[in-house]
């Protein structure tokens, strides 16, 4: 659809919570005039990339305690370089906060201050990988809504509503399911189940993929994209944090919060006051999960939502072990929070 005005979005785009692609959405600024590989190496060539390997293609390898293989310091140009000599490669730059020079290329008038709510910003990820290359399933921990702006390149896109996650497999906010292993076949029959929507990606459309929907992402050809993550409400910020971890119980959480109920208050401050809780890591993540339950169940009686099943299982818990390990979830000298209610 054409651009919408911001009054639009904000009021019948975001709340309605489906995806939406938009063309025009940064007419006449200078991103609007790169529409190709060779115009983004001319206009961004020399800004420096972090490539490294997809999050979840092999069993979570990245994730886990242990990794560490660290990221190939490449400039566009080169990487654009590499990628002609390695078309196989699985090594990309995905999800590199967007670089200043490439930044400086949107005039962020238009839609950089929807959703305003005082102390969220409005972070910038840049994404540029070979032909053959995937984003696996996942839903975005952060909570944010996001919008997707295609540069160059086709890329084909696949999301998933969050209320289907029990059928995506859920670890983390990753899917098991190795979609680009899928036919064609198995694809179509796979998004009839799981109420899916597809589309192709087109250089200078932008993608609106709303908060916590599964998406999966093909580069049909070397492809590069620059998404803006947009503002959340306060329960959002808090749940998308980072300060708790991320899983398929947290997303309904989320997206019961996207439109706070009076109850949800109370939900916030439980969430709040057992962060504060003193205990171990491990007993912390243990004591988290048993909260998500227990909020998820009163939801379903107050409100009739559908269980969410689902254990953390000991693979799920040992993919949470660095964080754990290094104090960046549920440190041990925990924790008032930064946002408070
Ligand atoms: O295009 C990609 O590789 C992934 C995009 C994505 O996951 C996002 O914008 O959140
Ligand atoms: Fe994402």
């Amino acid at each position: 659809m054409p651009a919408p005005s911001r009054e639009a979005f904000e009021g019948d785009i975001v709340p309605a919570q489906r995806p939406v692609i938009f063309t025009g959405l940064f007419a006449g600024e200078p991103v609007d005039a790169i529409r190709s590989l060779e115009q983004a190496v001319e206009a961004w060539g020399s800004v420096p990339l972090a490539i490294s390997q997809e999050y979840s293609h092999n069993d979570f390898e990245s994730q886990r305690d242990g990794y560490d293989v660290p990221d190939r310091k490449m400039s566009l140009a080169e990487y654009a370089d590499f990628i002609a000599r390695e078309p196989g490669t699985r090594w990309m730059c995905t999800e590199q906060r967007t670089p200043e020079h490439v930044a400086r290329s949107f005039r962020r008038t238009s839609l950089a201050g929807v959703l305003e709510e005082d102390g969220d910003d409005v972070p910038s990820f840049f994404f540029f990988g070979n032909g053959g290359n995937h984003a696996n399933f996942h839903f975005d921990g952060d909570m944010r809504a996001t919008l997707l702006h295609h540069v160059a390149g086709r890329k084909r896109v696949f999301l998933v509503p969050p209320h289907e996650a029990e059928k995506m497999m859920p670890v983390k906010n990753f899917s098991r399911w190795l979609f680009y292993r899928f036919t064609e076949e198995e694809r179509a029959r796979f998004l009839a189940f799981a109420d899916g929507w597809s589309a192709a990606l087109e250089p200078g459309e932008t993608l609106f993929i709303p908060t916590a929907w599964w998406h999966h992402l093909d580069y049909v050809e070397p492809a590069i994209s620059i998404n803006f993550r947009l503002r959340r409400n306060k329960a959002l910020q808090l749940l998308g944090s980072g300060k708790l971890h991320i899983d398929h119980k947290l997303q309904a959480l989320a997206v019961r919060m996207l439109q706070p109920l009076p109850a949800d208050r109370d939900r916030f401050e439980r969430i709040v006051r057992a962060l504060a809780e003193p205990l171990s890591p491990a007993d912390k993540l243990r004591a988290m999960a048993r909260l998500y339950d227990r909020l998820l169940d009163e939801l379903r009686a107050e409100t009739g939502a559908r269980a969410i099943t689902g254990r953390l299982t000991d693979d799920e818990t040992s993919l949470w072990a660095r964080g754990l390990r290094r104090g960046t979830l549920y440190p041990e000298r925990a924790v008032a929070t930064s946002v408070e209610s």
